[in-house]
């Protein structure tokens, strides 16, 4: 309920910023320092008055009673996004500001704070007496703050006092920006709706989003809601993605998951594909269309090619038919040769026998003809004789019973 109640204060008061936007958050505020002198109150540095001569009532000042150490606060109201310091300070004297810090915080207790600005200036010539200083941060409180504890410079006055003619303190109530104009809302990624009062960039980006060029960018899609805010880099990928931002792995990895960081393919490929991250297709030629995953040589070939990506066909008889891998040697000699013999001699043969046994048959039955057939074999002795000799001879000797 509080909270609400604050939130919604906080929305009034930046609503009455917008109406009043050209005004220094710092004018009129409440303020305090350490030590006072004379009638120069604290109230002098945010009285819209900058004349930077002390005697024209125009600047506060603390004791030159010797302390060490002397401040001043100014108290916004209200957390606001911080951009830019600027500090009037009196005439001559700036070696009395000389080694100051900027300290936001959101109390009094300033000293808890952060220290958004330490001048480090060499020499008082390079410290002009119109500061502008970049300070950055949320806070409700800005302190300007000087420590003679300790001399660092020879330059630097022996006791710390302060004489600000005007603190202007730019920057814009929390969630809004715009130069000398907070009438923009910072974007929703940013943590607490905090961006940088004149750019709109996030100071931090809310969970889930990370530092994306002006703005935040919502992590990558695999990375739900935990990356690095200001890189985008994922704590966790979730399996089956790889890399800073959970890039889904290949989809030719075999089981579909891939090594973390490179996301090359672990656990193999799936069947025709090879490489770390294989996308490269195994030859054609490869048996099952299988493939060694580095280098993409086959397991083994598809019947009737060889050599290491199966390119080769099998020579001559082996055709159509298993050789080695290796060389293409026939792996079955044996059954290669029948396949010879049978494509090519068989036929040869065939021819050859048919050509004979024509022949017999034409001259066997030249000889039948008009003849008793059986008798002519009996008779070897006129074999050399004239043919119808021949014919005679069996009547003479059959009559006889000289057969058998
Ligand atoms: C202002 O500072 C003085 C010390 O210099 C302190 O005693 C006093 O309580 C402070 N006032 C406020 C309103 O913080
Ligand atoms: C002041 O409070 C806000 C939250 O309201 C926080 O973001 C900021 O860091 C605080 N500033 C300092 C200087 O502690
Ligand atoms: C102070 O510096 C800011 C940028 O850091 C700039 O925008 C602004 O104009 C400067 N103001 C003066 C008065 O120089
Ligand atoms: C903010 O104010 C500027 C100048 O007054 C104007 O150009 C711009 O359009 C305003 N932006 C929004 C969001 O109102
Ligand atoms: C395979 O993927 C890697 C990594 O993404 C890439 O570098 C390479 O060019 C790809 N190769 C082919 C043939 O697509
Ligand atoms: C940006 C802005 O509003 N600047 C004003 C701050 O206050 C002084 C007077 O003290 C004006 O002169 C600036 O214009």
């Amino acid at each position: 309920m509080e909270r609400g109640k604050t939130k919604l204060l906080v929305i009034c008061i930046a609503f009455i910023h917008l109406s009043n936007a050209s005004e220094n958050l710092s004018r009129g505020k409440p303020t305090n320092m350490s030590s006072i002198y004379g009638t120069w109150s604290s109230d002098l540095a945010v009285d819209g008055c900058k004349n930077q001569n002390v005697f024209r009532s125009c600047c506060m000042h603390t004791s030159d009673q010797g302390l060490l150490e002397a401040w001043w606060w100014v108290d916004l109201e209200e957390p606001i996004a911080v951009g830019n310091v600027l500090i009037y300070y009196r005439d001559g004297w700036i070696h009395r500001l000389g080694g100051y810090e900027i300290i936001l915080s959101n109390t009094s207790e300033w000293a808890q704070g952060d220290r958004c600005y330490i001048d480090k200036s060499p020499s008082k010539c390079s410290l002009p007496s119109l500061q502008n200083n970049t300070c950055q941060g949320v806070a409700q409180f800005l302190t300007i703050y000087v420590d003679r504890r300790v001399k660092l410079r020879s330059w630097y006055s022996r006791a710390a006092i302060l004489e600000l003619c005007e603190i202007e303190v730019y920057g814009c109530p929390v969630g809004y920006y715009g130069t000398g104009n907070c009438n923009s809302s910072c974007d929703v990624s940013c943590v607490d709706r905090n961006c940088h009062p004149s750019t709109g960039i996030c100071l931090r980006c809310s969970p889930g989003y990370y530092k994306d060029g002006q703005g935040c960018s919502e992590c990558k899609q695999h990375c739900p809601g935990v990356c690095d805010g200001e890189t985008g880099v994922c704590a966790h990928c979730p399996e089956g993605t790889f890399g800073d931002f959970c890039k889904p792995c290949p989809s030719e990895c075999a089981s579909g998951s891939c090594a973390k960081k490179r996301g090359h393919c672990e656990k193999g490929c799936v069947t025709g594909k090879f490489g770390a991250h294989c996308n490269k297709t195994c030859p054609e030629n490869c048996r099952n269309g299988m493939c060694e995953q580095t280098v993409g040589t086959c397991a083994d070939c598809k019947h009737g090619k060889y050599g290491f990506t199966c390119e080769e066909s099998c020579p001559g008889c082996c055709e159509g038919r298993h050789c080695l891998q290796a060389d293409g040697t026939c792996a079955e000699k044996a059954e290669c040769n029948d396949c010879s013999a049978l494509k090519v001699v068989f036929p040869v043969l065939l021819a050859f026998v048919i050509v004979v046994c024509a022949f017999i048959i034409i001259r066997m039955k030249q000889r039948y003809t008009g003849t008793c057939g059986p008798a002519k074999l009996k008779e070897p002795f006129y074999a050399d004789n004239k043919s119808n000799i021949e014919l005679e001879q069996p009547n003479v000797y059959s009559n006889s019973g000289a057969v058998d």
